[in-house]
């Protein structure tokens, strides 16, 4: 099968790449991405060269791009990852969110109604939670919880997952929608709440926690969101949307102090000297207050469960980070985005293949 991949050079398309590539040697992965800030080619060395997979640079806002790279390669299942990502980012800037995230997910779903036979091929919605807005302390996410967005970034969201839903109905297309809790693991971009802490706890610096650190995210290590995609797309119906979440509800201050202690016990320091790194600062805008995912549905349909628990996640995630310094330098220092415009030229010159 041709499987068209957006966004999968970011934190979770990546892994997802890591973990279905190498094993299904039948299926073709043709990873489409622009490489905005948050994207890392490092991310994918170890399926890069085999021969099942291959990168295209390329922008979703662009039509153009979307129809010459839908029209070349037809693909039987496209899995939609690409989105601009950080809540605070969509704060300070929307425009990005909008033209990536609305304009993006309706250019792919343009294109895709116009291939051959486009009702026998499917389309994979990868969402989040943060679409529903806000729990109170007691609750949990379902399906039919009416949508609320509270950012930017999850108005966008909730936008593209309405545009999905509409193309079905109105165009008979097959979809497929997930809606996923907070993920951690490798390869996350260090602008998010456990890669920046485990960054900053490594090289001493405070950790920033807004507010009084008591909103609360249901954390799931991301080879679970993977796996949760790929028995959606084998076992799940079409038209539906399924929840996917970990039932490891934790506030802030309490995964901060896991990590301190987690990086404290890892790199034999006291684990006091981590904990009074903590440090409160201004709460963000429209702070949800709590997520928290029911994922019933998906684990009756398909059979899915969290393999990792947030103790062992947490671990590997932590020891991943310290054993991966060359990648932590690469995000960080302007030299990776150096060697991207020296290799991959302009954000316009896409839709070609590059590798
Ligand atoms: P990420 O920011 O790490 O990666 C996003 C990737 O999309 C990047 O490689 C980026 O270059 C690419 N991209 C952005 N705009 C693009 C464009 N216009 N054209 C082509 N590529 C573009 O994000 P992530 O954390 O990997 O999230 C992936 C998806 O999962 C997103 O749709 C997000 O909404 C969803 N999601 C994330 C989480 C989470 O906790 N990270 C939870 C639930 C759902
Ligand atoms: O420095 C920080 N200090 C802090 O207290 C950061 C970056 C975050 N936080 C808090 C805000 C949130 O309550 O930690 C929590 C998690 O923050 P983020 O990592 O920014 O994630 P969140 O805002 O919950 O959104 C994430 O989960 C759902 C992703 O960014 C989304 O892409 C995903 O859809």
């Amino acid at each position: 099968m041709k499987i068209l991949i957006t966004g999968g050079a970011g934190f979770i398309g990546s892994n997802f790449l890591n973990r279905f590539v190498p094993r299904h040697p039948e299926h073709v992965f043709l990873n489409v991405d622009c490489l905005s800030y948050a994207a890392n080619l490092k991310s994918l060395e170890a399926v890069s060269g085999l021969s099942n997979y291959r990168f295209v640079r390329a922008d979703i806002a662009d039509q153009g791009q979307v129809e010459t790279l839908f029209r070349e390669h037809e693909p039987e299942l496209v899995i939609h990852f690409a989105a601009e990502s950080h809540v605070d980012r969509s704060i300070a800037g929307p425009r990005a969110f909008v033209m990536a995230n609305v304009v993006g997910t309706f250019n792919l779903l343009e294109a895709f109604r116009q291939l051959p036979d486009a009702g026998a091929r499917l389309f994979h919605h990868v969402s989040t939670d943060e679409v529903y807005g806000s729990l109170g302390p007691e609750g949990f996410f379902t399906e039919t919880t009416p949508y609320d967005p509270s950012s930017p970034y999850s108005a966008s969201k909730a936008a593209s997952d309405h545009f999905v839903r509409a193309f079905a109905r109105t165009y008979g297309l097959r979809v497929r929608l997930t809606n996923c809790s907070n993920n951690y693991g490798p390869r996350q971009f260090p602008e998010k709440l456990i890669p920046l802490m485990i960054l900053n706890l490594v090289e001493r610096k405070p950790l920033p926690i807004y507010g009084q650190g008591l909103n609360v995210r249901d954390w799931l290590y991301v080879d679970d969101h993977s796996d949760a995609i790929w028995a959606v797309i084998h076992e799940g119906r079409d038209g539906e949307t399924y929840n996917v979440g970990g039932n490891t509800e934790r506030t802030n201050v309490a995964v901060v102090e896991t990590l301190c202690r987690v990086v404290a016990a890892e790199t034999g320091v006291e684990p006091d000297e981590l904990l009074g790194l903590m440090h409160y600062v201004k709460d963000r805008p429209g702070h949800d207050l709590r997520y928290a995912i029911d994922a019933s549905k998906l684990c009756d349909a398909c059979g899915w469960q969290p393999a990792e628990t947030f103790e062992s996640g947490i671990h590997k995630t932590v020891r991943w980070y310290l054993d991966n310094d060359a990648w932590v330098q690469a995000v960080r220092s302007g030299e990776y985005r150096g060697w991207i415009e020296h290799n991959y030229g302009g954000r316009g010159a896409a839709a070609k293949d590059d590798a």
